[in-house]
């Protein structure tokens, strides 16, 4: 799949510090890249009603840990999917009579668009879905040997579903550590259907959906004509792409049950046992008090607010205001402040003298690396901009230079 171009990266004076972040299974703040290549892999759109600001706002969280990371002296391989087909994605189709091929195709060209005016460098390694499917396959049908998986016969079809048995991995529910009852609760509101007659038990979930009337179908090989199932396609994708184990799977929180949960689950069973090293998850954004979701329809686009003449880089500082772990809401206050930022940083830049530069640098790096807490960051280059306006400092040449590429190489912002 296409990517969009990616952004400049100027070079900075040093090297930043190791980046720690929060593993959602252990609670505890890590460094979660220990070798010289750091690998990343972030879930993708499912490609209707993108971007919105959520949407926006995890991948711009994930696009600073990759910056951290370079900064910190790491070569980074970051990866990401498109589910380009899959339930909601159908129903959005036939619901507006659009062929879900054409659906899909439009709204990954918007968020490749949204994406590069965000700043967000993109993926070294980036599939769709329906690209992936003969190494689903594949999979699927290795695990079926492994006699981690079984089929639940459909009506006519007696090679039916296929289903992975959670029994068959010893770590299942490490990754959420949630307690059952929840897991039941959220697999039936997350894509997952807990009462299917027919599995082994009711977590199981689908690796393989047997070919319906009106639905699009693959040849599956030995699976029989059908389509994949959600989570086995980010295990195969982030396999291929990265290896096993790799150090970070991202998403928003939405995702860490079943989603995460389940595609851990599965690279263990292709690989003896190795996943993602660390979870990482982005709060949601709201609106108006509610998770800002296209199942909602409360979204606030990218696309929009670009067509209206709102600067990216504005839109970029809005989000970076908040902690990425956190849940916050979108507002128009919040894009009003930013706005205001960026142009006070502007005018903060354009001299050529002003205050030394190198101890903001500094606490910027320090503010990232400690699980990248951008609204310290921005507090930093807030200071040294208050001081460049006031003109009181002893003024040192370049230093406005100094300070635009940090706030460029490291927070994403272009001046
Ligand atoms: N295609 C799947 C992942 S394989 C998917 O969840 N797609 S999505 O379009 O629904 O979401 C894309 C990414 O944005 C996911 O990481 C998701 O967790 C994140 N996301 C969705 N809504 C929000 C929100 N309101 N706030 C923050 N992140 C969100
Ligand atoms: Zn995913």
């Amino acid at each position: 799949m296409l990517t969009w171009p990616p952004p400049h990266v100027p070079a900075l004076p040093g090297t930043g510090d190791p980046v720690r972040v929060l593993d959602s299974s252990t609670g505890q703040v890590v460094v979660a890249a220990t070798r010289t290549e750091a690998t990343l892999y972030v879930c993708g759109i499912t490609p209707y009603d993108a971007t919105h600001m959520g949407h926006a706002a995890t991948y711009v969280a994930f696009d600073v840990l990759g910056r951290a990371w370079r900064d910190a002296g790491h070569t980074v391989r970051y990866a990401s999917n498109v589910t380009d087909v899959d339930d909601p994605l159908l129903e959005r189709a036939a619901a507006t009579g659009v062929d879900w091929r054409d659906l899909a195709q439009s709204q990954t060209a918007l968020y490749a668009e949204d994406m590069a005016a965000l700043a967000v460098i993109p993926p070294d390694a980036y599939s769709g879905v329906v690209e992936a499917i003969p190494a689903v396959v594949e999979a699927v049908e290795k695990l079926l040997a492994a006699g981690a998986a079984y089929r639940v016969p459909t009506e006519g079809h007696e090679l039916g579903d296929v289903y992975a048995d959670l029994s068959a991995d010893v770590s299942f529910g490490k990754v959420a550590g949630l307690e059952d009852d929840l897991m039941r609760t959220l697999s039936a509101e997350r894509g997952g259907d807990p009462g299917r007659h027919g599995k082994r038990a009711p977590l199981d979930p689908l690796l393989w959906r047997r070919a319906r009337d009106g639905e699009p179908a693959w040849d599956g090989g030995s699976l029989g004509a059908g389509r994949p199932g959600w989570h086995i396609e980010c295990a195969v994708i982030a396999r291929d792409a990265l290896g096993l184990p790799f150090d970070v799977e991202g998403g928003g929180s939405d995702l860490l049950f079943p989603h995460h949960e389940m595609s851990t689950s599965h690279a263990r069973l292709l690989d003896a046992g190795h996943g993602a090293r660390v979870h990482v998850h982005t709060g949601m954004v709201g609106l108006d008090g509610h998770k800002m979701s296209k199942s909602l329809g409360n979204l606030v686009l990218v696309s929009r607010l670009r067509e209206q003449g709102v600067d990216p880089m504005a839109i970029r500082l809005a989000i970076l205001a908040h902690r990425y772990r956190d849940d916050w809401d979108w507002t128009d206050a919040g894009l009003v402040e930013a706005r205001e930022r960026l142009e006070r940083w502007r005018d903060a830049v354009s001299g050529n003298g002003g205050p030394d530069p190198d101890a903001a640098l500094a606490a910027v790096r320090a503010a990232l690396a400690d699980d990248l807490d951008t609204p310290s960051a921005l507090a930093v280059v807030d200071a040294w901009a208050a001081l460049s306006l006031a003109g009181t400092a002893d003024p040192v040449e370049g230093a406005p230079g100094v300070i635009a590429r940090t706030v460029d190489a490291l927070l994403g912002i272009r001046l």
